[in-house]
C-alpha cells in the first residue's frame, strides 16, 4: 500500500510529480499563510470592552494585490507546464515507430487490440484481449483509443495519464513504460451502473517475458514466439 503515490512508471510520469510538487507547495504555502493570519485577527481583533468594530466598505488596494498575485501565479503555472502538456498530449510529436495498440472502452470492459506478428493494427493477425494491457518496458507506444457507447476515461495513476475516450473520436495517447510490474487501470468516468468494476490491468514485461506470454497467446503464437524471440535477442 502507497500512503501517497504509487511509483511512477513512465517516462512522463518524473515530470508531472515536479509540476504536481512545485503547485502544492505554492498552495500549501498559500493555505499556511492565509489561516495563520485568520488565527492572528482572530485573537488581535477580538471584542473587547471600550472598544467599537470599524465600519469597512473595501479596498481597492486590497483588491487589486489579492486578484493580481493569484493571477501571475496562475499564468506562470499555465505558461510552465506547457511544454509538457503538448509532450504528452499532443499526437504530432509521438514518436514515429511507437508501436500502435487499440483500445475500446465499452459497460464495462477495455478491449485491447494487438498488431500481431506483422505489427500493424486494422489487419488479419490483429488478436483482442479483455481487460489486460501488456507492453514491453522502454518502448514506445501509441493507444488508439475508441468508446462504443458513452464516455469513458483511461486512468494508469502509476503512468500519471489520464484521457478521456469519447464515442465517435479515435484519440490517441502515446506511453512509454519505464519499469516492470503489474499496474491499475481504472475507468476514470462514471460511465454506468457498473462503472465500479471497470478495471483492468497494464503489464509491463522484460522483452523476453511479452515473448513468453505472447506465445501462449492461441493462434498468435507460431509467427508471434518468431518475431518476439527476435526482439528478445536484441534486447539482451
Ligand atoms: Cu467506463
Amino acid at each position: 500500500m502507497h500512503w501517497w503515490f504509487p511509483g511512477n512508471a513512465s517516462s512522463v510520469g518524473g515530470k508531472v510529480d515536479s509540476l504536481f510538487y512545485v503547485i502544492l507547495y505554492i498552495t500549501g504555502a498559500v493555505f499556511v499563510l492565509v489561516e495563520a493570519t485568520l488565527l492572528v485577527f482572530l485573537v488581535r481583533y477580538r471584542k473587547r470592552e471600550g472598544r467599537s468594530a470599524t465600519y469597512v466598505e473595501g479596498s481597492t488596494k486590497a483588491e487589486i494585490i489579492w486578484t493580481s498575485i493569484p493571477a501571475v501565479i496562475l499564468v506562470a503555472l499555465a505558461i510552465i507546464s506547457q511544454p509538457l502538456w503538448s509532450r504528452i498530449k499532443d499526437s504530432d510529436t509521438y514518436p514515429k515507430d511507437a508501436i500502435h495498440i487499440g483500445l475500446e472502452a465499452k459497460q464495462f470492459e477495455w478491449h485491447v487490440t494487438y498488431p500481431g506478428p506483422d505489427g500493424k493494427l486494422g489487419t488479419d493477425d490483429d488478436f483482442m484481449k479483455k481487460d489486460s494491457i501488456h507492453l514491453v518496458v522502454d518502448r514506445d507506444y501509441v493507444l488508439e483509443m475508441t468508446a462504443r457507447d458513452v464516455v469513458h476515461s483511461f486512468f494508469v495513476p502509476a503512468f500519471r495519464l489520464k484521457q478521456d475516450i469519447v464515442p465517435g473520436m479515435n484519440i490517441k495517447l502515446w506511453v512509454r513504460p519505464t519499469r516492470t510490474g503489474t499496474f491499475e487501470l481504472a475507468c476514470s468516468e462514471l460511465c454506468g451502473l457498473g462503472h465500479y468494476r471497470m478495471r483492468g490491468v497494464v503489464i509491463v514485461h522484460t522483452p523476453q517475458d511479452y515473448a513468453a506470454w505472447l506465445a501462449s497467446q492461441g493462434e498468435a503464437a507460431p509467427a508471434a514466439s518468431d518475431t518476439a524471440s527476435n526482439s528478445g535477442k536484441g534486447a539482451s
